[in-house]
């Protein structure tokens, strides 16, 4: 790792603001037992005399003046075995924001400097404690919105994406190393079979990469949920599907059409995936100014969908502006409720061939868990949807892939077009593919990449 240690002490509050019952301030760095011993008063041994992983009860004190500023445990960890991998203390002590911002205050005035937002996670990363990959996981674990965006993020936390990643980086990093010896072969006595068995391993590297790249949309959606837009004539049974989805009476229905007027979103989560829900206007060559508007708004919803659920009243025939809608609509974003067959059923899913849709009646025994094992089923593109999601990469992930890949594919081209110029390329183009591979879980990374990750983090992680 070409960057810089740490030299400098860092100290936060790790617990979330407001009232609560603990507050954990968190210092580390080279300095924090010393820094320890001048604002925390115990029985001796004083804390930085005391074993690595052990607590003690005292009191925090004002270092000029020797006020006690609260009653606290203090906890110490003696690099590596800490979070950070350096000398560390954690105080706990009462809740509420007085007694640790007093605590960090006195910190700061001998010496400690305020952490950036995830400074003590990169510092992991630094001092080698966790790859990049963990990192990462961390912040999702503290942003998932769901059980099983959790259960991702730990999973990423035990490593299980970084075997992976580090694993295909070793078979590449083989592989670039035999065609860079290629170069140093004369052509006529390099052995026939050696392109072709090098181009067989770059092969299966890359197969790995798509597996991987195959896990991306079901980690897009744990990660940062999707959008589904409710849209389609007035009266259909829009807001209604919304309220059932939702658990709960969040939108106005009636039996009047034209009842939803503007957008109403509801986060709601589908079989532990998160989503946010859009019910929106229906859309019809609106009478009034407000409603118009409220149409636009409903396109635009559009627009930024991830899935369109588009409802339409099956006791009664197609319109023309609803034909008009299926046919301008991808049919992979799609999926059209045919509702209300409790009143007779004049649409059958045989009339919409090439399309995803379901008879339904939202009044009598409404299917919600068939709806939403639907939807899931749409957003992750899957037939069945997973059942684990023991591994899912991110869009930073994907990126780095998706251009790894790209690279093998050049290096393959160079390698089958088979004279010694082309070994040459082919090394280059293997070489960029790995830098790739190891971006992913933090090799030579730059500074101003860790900078980008490390930003999305709170103070105090
Ligand atoms: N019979 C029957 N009525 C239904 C069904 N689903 C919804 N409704 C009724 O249809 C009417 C319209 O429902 P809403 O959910 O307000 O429809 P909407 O699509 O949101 O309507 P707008 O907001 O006006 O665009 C209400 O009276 C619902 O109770 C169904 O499956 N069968
Ligand atoms: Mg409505």
């Amino acid at each position: 790792m070409s960057l810089p240690h740490p030299t400098e002490t860092i100290a936060a509050i790790a617990t979330a603001p407001g009232t609560g019952a603990i507050a954990i301030v968190r210092l580390s760095g080279p300095d924090a037992l010393a820094l320890a011993d001048r604002i925390f008063i115990c029985p001796a041994p004083r804390p930085s005399q005391r074993p690595p992983g052990t607590f003690v009860h005292g009191q925090a004190v004002a270092p000029s003046s020797g006020e006690v500023l609260d009653d606290a445990l203090l906890l110490v960890f003696h690099a590596p075995h800490s979070y950070t991998g350096e000398n560390s203390i954690e105080i706990q002590c009462h809740g509420g924001s007085q007694a640790a911002q007093r605590i960090l205050a006195a910190l700061f005035s001998i010496g400690a400097r305020q952490a950036e937002p995830g400074e003590f996670t990169k510092r992991a990363f630094l001092n080698g404690k966790i790859d990049l990959t963990q990192a990462e996981a961390v912040a999702d674990l503290i942003h998932a919105r769901s059980e099983r965006a959790a259960r991702l993020a730990s999973a990423q936390l035990a490593d299980a994406l970084g075997i992976r990643i580090r694993g295909i980086y070793d078979d590449l990093l083989g592989v670039t190393a035999d065609i860079e010896a290629m170069l140093d072969f004369p052509d006529d006595e390099l052995p026939q079979h050696v392109p072709t068995e090098l181009s067989g391993r770059l092969e299966a590297v890359s197969r790995h990469i798509q597996a991987l790249l195959d896990t991306w949309q079901e980690g897009h959606v744990l990660r940062e949920g999707a959008r589904i837009v409710i849209a389609g004539a007035p009266n259909v049974g829009k807001s209604t599907l919304l309220n059932l989805l939702a658990g709960r009476d969040r939108a106005i229905t009636s039996p009047h059409p034209g009842t939803t007027r503007d957008t109403i979103e509801e986060a709601v989560v589908l079989l532990g995936y998160p989503m946010q829900l859009i019910d929106t206007a229906g859309l019809r060559d609106a009478p009034g100014e407000i409603e118009q508007e409220g149409i636009r708004r409903t396109h635009r919803a559009l627009s930024q969908a991830d899935l369109c659920v588009f409802l339409v009243d099956a006791s009664n025939n197609l319109s023309a502006a609803e034909k008009a809608f299926l046919a301008a609509h991808k049919p992979e974003k799609l999926l059209v409720l045919l509702n209300k067959i409790d009143l007779g059923q004049k649409i059958r899913t045989e009339n919409l061939p090439g399309l995803d849709s379901m008879p339904i009646s939202l009044k009598i025994d409404p299917p919600i868990a068939k709806i939403s094992g639907k939807i899931v089923q749409k957003i992750l593109r899957t037939p069945h949807g997973s059942d684990h999601a023991e591994l899912a990469i991110s869009a930073r992930h994907r990126n780095l892939l998706l251009s790894a890949l790209e690279d093998i594919k050049f290096a393959l081209h160079h390698l089958k077009t088979g004279s010694e110029a082309d070994f040459f390329p082919a090394a280059n183009h293997a070489r960029a593919a790995l830098d790739q591979i190891g971006y992913v879980f933090g090799k030579n990374c730059q500074e101003e990449l860790l900078d980008a990750i490390f930003s999305r983090f709170c103070v105090g992680k």
